[in-house]
């Protein structure tokens, strides 16, 4: 008795103290995967610190709702400073500051027609950028000696282009506009400090995955934020490019899992990360008009805008790697993907009703 009496005095004793808290920083924390990563992270017990840009409205909107004031030191477990990938300074000063165990390089220009209208951009933000954080690593790892230190690099399977899928990690590279040039550049790049260096560098070379946090011009969430306006009666028609690319379509929250999956191997290395399934756009639209019960040829129209210079035809991703060395599998299907975008925007275009028949918003503002 008294042994087990002393036994749980000691076990007590340990109990207190718990283990240290991983830190994460995040470049790209308010968009789209940024904010399912710090979910993902702040339910694995991360402290999670991101860098965002200045700019002259808000854009913290996909992470509102995990920001607790810092001030509050024991429940904010999320914290945001001003950096930007164009600035090498920030990235090492941060990194100093911070003294992050993971870092996750999700920040980009990520938007493919937009780079061909702001190409030096792109490649400085997705390209340099990418070369000035994995800098500021390495001369930070050398100061400090804190050669734990892991990196994501977030790829892109853009950088396949057009080759003919399936797509692996032993694909050629044949990118096909200059944000996939840029992020071919990043993935080189990232190669090249693991090697030099001996850094714990990944790429993952991610298939377009979404959600209904996905940004409002990307192809899948232009047709959910339509269909949901055209079931609500706020439009009755969207303009689109070419319906007949076939993209590898996955669910966002899905994919954040695999990129922390790569840093918590023993070895560094670089993954394709893919639901293995292809549909082109003209399928993308009929599951979603077809699923509130509308028919989506009354209300596309083909808008010449939207086709792009050089347009990447058909991706469709061969995760065999990530599967069988990470134990990744994708849980959410293309249907599924499509139904949750559809019922949260036909949700969104309700509430937006709400203030067109108020006055307060005009039913022509669209997204
Ligand atoms: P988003 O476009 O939703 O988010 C991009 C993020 O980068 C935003 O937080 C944005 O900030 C930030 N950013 C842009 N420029 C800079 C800059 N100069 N300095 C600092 N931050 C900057 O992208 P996703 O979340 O969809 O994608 C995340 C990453 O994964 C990107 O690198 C993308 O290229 C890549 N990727 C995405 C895929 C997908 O299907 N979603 C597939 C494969 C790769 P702000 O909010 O201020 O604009
Ligand atoms: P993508 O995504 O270029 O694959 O890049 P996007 O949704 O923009 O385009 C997919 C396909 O749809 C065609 N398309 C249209 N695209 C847009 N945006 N708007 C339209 O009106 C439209 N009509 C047809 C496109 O031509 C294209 O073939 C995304 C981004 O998240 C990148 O950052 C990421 O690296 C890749 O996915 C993987």
């Amino acid at each position: 008795m008294a042994a087990e009496n002393g036994s749980t005095r000691s076990e007590s004793t340990t109990a207190i103290a718990p283990p240290p808290r991983k830190i994460a920083l995040i470049t790209g924390i308010t968009g789209q995967d940024g904010s399912y990563l710090t979910e993902f992270l702040i339910n694995k017990n991360y402290e999670v610190h991101g860098l965002i840009r200045r700019s002259s409205s808000f854009n913290t909107q996909r992470i509102n709702h995990v920001y607790i004031d810092p001030h509050n030191t024991y429940k904010a477990r999320m914290k945001l400073h001003y950096a930007d990938l164009s600035d090498a300074s920030s990235l090492r000063r941060w990194l100093d500051i911070i003294l992050p165990d993971e870092i996750y390089n999700l920040a980009a220009q990520s938007h493919v027609a937009v780079s061909f209208e702001i190409p030096d951009y792109t490649a400085d933000v997705v390209a340099t950028g990418a070369l000035r954080l994995l800098e500021a690593v390495r001369s930070h790892i050398s100061a400090s000696g804190r050669s734990h230190v892991k990196y994501y690099q977030a790829g892109s399977s853009e950088m396949f282009g057009s080759t003919p899928p399936p797509q692996s990690e032993s694909t050629p590279f044949h990118p096909r506009s200059p944000y996939a040039v840029s992020k071919c550049a990043a993935h080189w790049y990232t190669v090249n400090y693991r090697e030099a260096y001996g850094i714990f560098a990944c790429n993952g070379i991610l298939f377009n995955h979404e959600s209904p946090r996905r940004g409002e011009n990307f192809v899948t969430r232009k047709i959910t934020r339509a269909v949901g306006r055209i079931k609500i009666g706020l439009q009755s028609k969207v303009f689109l490019g070419n319906l007949q690319a076939s993209r590898d379509w996955g669910f966002a929250g899905d994919y954040v899992e695999a990129m922390w999956m790569m840093l918590q191997q023993e070895k560094p290395d670089d993954y394709v990360v893919a639901t293995e399934e292809s549909h082109t756009v003209e399928e993308f639209l009929e599951v979603a008009f077809g699923y509130v019960g509308l028919n989506w040829k009354e209300h596309v129209e083909i808008d010449k805008r939207y086709f792009r210079p050089s347009e990447v035809d058909n991706l469709k991703g061969d995760a065999s790697k990530a599967k069988k060395v990470l134990g990744w599998k994708p849980k959410v299907g293309f249907e599924q993907l499509v139904k949750m975008m559809v019922d949260e925007d036909v949700e969104l275009a309700k509430r937006e009703k709400v203030l067109v028949d108020a006055g307060y918003i005009d039913a022509q503002q669209q997204p």
